[in-house]
């Protein structure tokens, strides 16, 4: 799944594709690199994000999703009914939701719902996140969610434990390192790492600063990626869809070599 933030604050590209030919061309480079999935965003969701209404948000995604649409598969990173609506109608199949509200409106539109957890709001979530067992309380939730859309008829669900959304980095390391929890639900998995602060932090050790910047963060986008495939995760979020599906293929032959 390739990142598409068509928007002017997202951590890492907020500002280069808020233009839609730009955008739409950006689109249509990440197929090109090997994307199966176009995830196209109209808000920011990164701690400390304004909130964007939905008639703007709407006003950013649609006219890209469509120019998509008929190409290649994609998603809609949204929170609101009205933009899962706007967007569907544009061509999107599955409703990304960092919320975990829209299954309802998935079952309506007869498309796929990928649900996210998140702990707070972005305002919010990285004030103070805490749990007793991240793993196991992030788990049964996913599967409450995942079962309950089940039941008012969404045909495809996915599950994703939601790096950096309510979690310190320990949370981030502790989910990661369990992946196979989330695998055994079966329930299809999706991950996103790519470029997250998480990531600045573990980096930096070693370069003896604080954090690297989120543009310089590869390494450990690639290394998280191709952990979580070969933990049987399904798809992975990326922004560097080329990097990423080169990393995968060779620990891929690894895995085949080894069986
Ligand atoms: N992370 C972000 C946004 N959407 N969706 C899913 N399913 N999983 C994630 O981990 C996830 C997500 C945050 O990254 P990004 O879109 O690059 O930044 P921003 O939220 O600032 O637009």
């Amino acid at each position: 799944m390739g990142v598409l933030n068509v928007t002017p604050d997202s951590f890492s590209d907020g500002g280069r594709y808020l233009d839609v030919d730009r955008a739409v061309a950006h689109g249509l480079q990440l197929l090109a690199e090997g994307a199966h999935v176009i995830d196209v965003g109209g808000e920011s969701t990164r701690p400390g994000a304004d909130p964007v209404d939905a008639a703007e948000e709407c006003r950013r995604v649609v006219p890209v999703i469509e120019a998509l649409a008929g190409q290649v598969r994609v998603s809609i990173d949204t929170t609101k009914a009205e933009v899962a609506e706007a967007a569907v109608a544009a061509g999107a199949s599955l409703v990304n939701d960092v919320s975990a509200s829209l299954a309802p409106v998935a079952a309506d539109l007869g498309v796929g719902w990928l649900a996210m957890h998140r702990q707070g709001d972005p305002r919010t979530m990285q004030a103070d996140p805490h749990y007793d067992d991240v793993v196991a309380e992030v788990r049964d939730q996913l599967v409450a969610w995942a079962e309950a859309a089940v039941a008012r008829g969404v045909a495809e669900v996915w599950i994703d434990p939601g790096i950096g959304f309510g979690k310190t980095l320990d949370h981030n390391l502790a989910l990661l390192a369990h992946l196979d929890a989330l695998v055994a639900t079966g329930y299809p998995v999706a991950v996103g790492t790519s470029r997250k602060s998480s990531l600045g932090t573990l980096l930096a050790a070693s370069d003896g600063v604080d954090e690297v910047p989120a543009d310089d963060r590869l390494e450990g986008s690639l290394a998280t990626a191709t952990w979580a495939l070969a933990q049987g995760v399904r798809m992975v979020r990326v922004h560097d869809v080329r990097a990423t599906v080169h990393a995968a293929a060779v620990v891929a032959g690894q895995i085949e070599t080894a069986a």
